[in-house]
């Protein structure tokens, strides 16, 4: 069993992103800008934001944080959304989901102009997603991909099974997955999905992205088989001075025996989430995507 190793993949990506960063300083050019859009104070959304902000640091990229209380109105929201979009300092921007409840967050992500979507939420960027044309990946299954292709895990003809079919991990992959380059046979699956494990021990590849921790057991998974795990749960943990730990969606201990490769949880598709969200940003900078 080889574990895939998301944190040093991150800085190696991160490592090539400074390269370029003092290449276009070089060149007197402008570095990328991610703006972060952070309203209220959802503590695992602090952790998240402050990750993206020092990972530009680390890179070299321009950083800038706006955040708002909770009790924002979504009319402000939607104007900062506009603002941002209308800025020719910012390559890109995202707004930290989730978003309090008395905002609809698909108002706002409709709000974003696609070209600054680094996020890759907008339905422009996932309908092209969809139909194979350039647009920004959603961060998760970017980083996934990375992780794939940069480990040389061959992925042309095998089972793919994802666990999970939110809009910005499960339904994605699954696309990306089952397209030219990638050439998977993918099952997505979800929680009324009937013999779940069944399903599960037929895969060559599991892409676990329900959110219940250690909901993928050691007897859902075949020999061999590739495990990437996207869970990020807290669990309570009274030996940790924060009070919990992280724990994915995959039972790590029953199931990496069993497999050839796996990601951990921390360090792996997470660390490989922001990363994403910058090569996206390099893409914005660059007009990759939309020229
Ligand atoms: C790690 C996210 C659910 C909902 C909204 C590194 C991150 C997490 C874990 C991180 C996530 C999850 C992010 C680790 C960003 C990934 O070492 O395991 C980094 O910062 N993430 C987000 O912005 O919004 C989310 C998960």
């Amino acid at each position: 069993m080889q574990i895939l190793d998301g944190k040093l993949l991150s800085e190696q990506i991160k490592a090539e992103l400074a390269i370029e960063v003092d290449q276009l300083k070089l060149e007197g050019k402008k570095v990328p800008h991610l703006v972060a859009v952070l309203v209220g104070d959802n503590p695992a959304s602090e952790v998240y934001v402050s990750n993206k902000i020092r990972s530009c640091e680390q890179t070299g990229f321009r950083s800038t944080l706006i955040r708002r209380n909770a009790d924002i109105s979504q009319v402000a929201l939607l104007q900062i959304v506009h603002d941002l979009n209308n800025d020719p300092e910012i390559d890109g921007f995202i707004v930290q989901l989730p978003l309090p409840k008395h905002i609809n967050e698909e108002k706002i992500t409709l709000a974003i102009d696609p070209k600054k979507d680094v996020d890759g939420f907008h339905p422009v960027n996932f309908g092209r997603m969809a139909q194979g044309l350039p647009a920004f990946l959603p961060a998760t299954p970017y980083g996934i991909l990375e992780i794939l292709r940069r480990n040389n895990i061959e992925t042309a003809g095998k089972h793919c099974v994802v666990v999970g079919r939110s809009n910005i991990v499960g339904t994605p992959i699954s696309i990306l997955l089952s397209r030219k380059g990638f050439d998977c046979t993918v099952t997505l699956t979800h929680s009324r999905t009937k013999d779940l494990a069944g399903e599960v021990r037929r895969a060559d590849i599991i892409v676990a992205a329900i959110g219940i921790p250690n909901f993928i057991k050691g007897d859902w998974v075949k020999e061999g088989a590739v495990v990437i795990d996207v869970g990020i749960n807290r669990i309570v943990d009274t030996t940790k001075k924060s009070g919990f730990k992280l724990v994915g969606d995959v039972d790590f201990d029953a199931v990496a025996p069993k497999c050839s490769y796996i990601t951990p949880v921390p360090g792996g598709v997470g660390a490989m989430t922001v990363t994403a969200l910058l090569m996206n940003t390099m893409k914005a900078n660059q007009k990759e995507i939309y020229s």
